[in-house]
């Protein structure tokens, strides 16, 4: 008898916020905001408090403090976030050994087959979550499905602190219990796209076959629509090699078309690709970008430097320079992702290269980083996070 697929989805509740809050109890119950504080700076993200008044990642920071003005503004310690998930995939790990980490805070782990061990799905996730709290002293949500699509969408349907599990058989009443907002991959642009054919529900969608989805939306949307609508997975995820990677993706809520935005998403996303790849002891040869337009067309690139990937600017630079092969000024971009390839265990003495490469340099300065914000110490890189370079566009 064929095994019902069992995946699970792992997603930290308020992360960034919920470190600060571990390490320093005082915020806790409080408006907390984790971002840059400068003219430019945006929220990474806010506790669930501060998220009462209306505030949401990636909105100004000028704007949050509109809303709350007696919010806490806290500095991101990437370093620090590193730690904690490299520590969080590591229990992960113990319930899994076929774990698909997507981003800082987020994981698939295959759980089917292990009924045996930690019993049934529901139980196994409750004695997950227990383990990450005790361990960390975090909470996480869960989300149990058949497939990544529908296992994703089932641990922000419970969120925080949720275990959501949708049986075989009942995701398209879980679709229909989702709704069309909440639809992962239906952003508010494809929204009103949908509005404009008079399509508001899930419901309405699935009244439509694949070719007129097709030929109203084109190819890629439509066939994703269609099979969305179903709770069938279009195949989320399902591209990421499962261990030979590191990477981390962002859909923004807005398609974005300013190149400073693009160049803020891709430095702070490669700190983090890095800041992991450091805390895993894995060096990288080559580094991929992913960018996927409104019509859901989805470019991949990569580039292999001769010689080894050092430091996070690096792969912020190369990364910027493969989007800017595909990128022309005010595409709109929908989703943006980074990633490290082709890794190997940094732990063996690197090979010395004739010439000090300068990014050895940076490595060795992001790897001070990341031991100084793992005693607590508040530290940033001189080029910090939010304020990147300036866009000459
Ligand atoms: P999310 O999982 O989207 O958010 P969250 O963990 O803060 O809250 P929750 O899952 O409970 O809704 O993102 C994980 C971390 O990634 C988040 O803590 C901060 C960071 N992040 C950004 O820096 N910018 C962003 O735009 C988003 C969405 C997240
Ligand atoms: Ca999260």
């Amino acid at each position: 008898m064929e095994l019902e697929p069992v995946i699970f989805h792992v997603d930290m509740d308020a992360f960034y916020a919920a470190i600060e809050v571990l390490d320093n109890p005082s915020y806790a119950g409080t408006c907390l905001l984790i971002g840059g504080n400068s003219s430019r700076g945006v929220v990474a993200t806010a506790s669930y408090e501060a998220r009462k008044y209306g505030i949401h990642s990636a909105m100004p920071m000028v704007q949050a403090l509109r809303l709350c003005p007696h919010a806490v503004v806290v500095k991101p310690r990437m370093a620090r976030y590193s730690q904690v998930s490299s520590q969080v995939m590591d229990i992960l790990r113990q319930f899994s050994s076929d774990l698909q980490q997507i981003s800082i805070d987020e994981a698939f782990l295959d759980m089917t087959g292990t009924r045996r061990l930690f019993g049934i799905p529901r139980q196994a996730g409750k004695i997950l979550k227990e383990r990450v709290k005790k361990e960390t002293g975090l909470t996480i949500s869960v989300g149990i499905g058949a497939s990544r699509f529908i296992a994703k969408m089932a641990s922000d349907y419970d969120k925080p602190d949720g275990l959501c599990r949708v049986s075989q058989g009942k995701e398209i009443a879980f679709i229909d219990a989702v709704g069309l907002q909440k639809l992962w991959g239906v952003g508010k642009v494809t929204q009103s796209l949908l509005a404009k054919h008079h399509i508001q529900t899930t419901k309405e969608l699935r009244s439509y076959t694949m070719d007129s989805l097709q030929s109203l939306f084109g190819k890629s949307m439509g066939q994703f629509l269609y099979l969305a609508c179903r709770g069938i997975d279009p195949g989320i995820f399902s591209g990421e090699a499962k261990s030979h990677s590191i990477s981390t993706e962002t859909t923004f809520e807005h398609d974005v078309t300013s190149l400073s935005i693009l160049e803020q998403t891709l430095l702070s996303m490669s700190h983090e690709v890095m800041f992991r790849a450091l805390e895993e002891k894995q060096i990288g040869r080559t580094v991929g970008i992913k960018v996927r337009l409104p019509d859901f067309t989805t470019y991949t690139l990569q580039a292999t430097p001769q010689g080894t990937i050092y430091s996070a600017e690096q792969i912020y630079h190369l990364a910027k320079q493969l989007l800017l092969q595909k990128w022309h000024d005010g595409t709109p971009i929908r989703l943006i992702g980074v990633g490290l390839y082709q890794l190997y265990e940094g732990s063996r003495p690197l090979q010395e290269e004739l010439f000090e490469d300068p990014y050895q340099k940076k490595r060795k300065i992001e790897q001070v980083v990341l031991a100084l914000q793992k005693q607590g110490k508040q530290v940033f890189k001189a080029k910090n996070l939010e304020t990147p370079t300036p866009s000459e566009k």
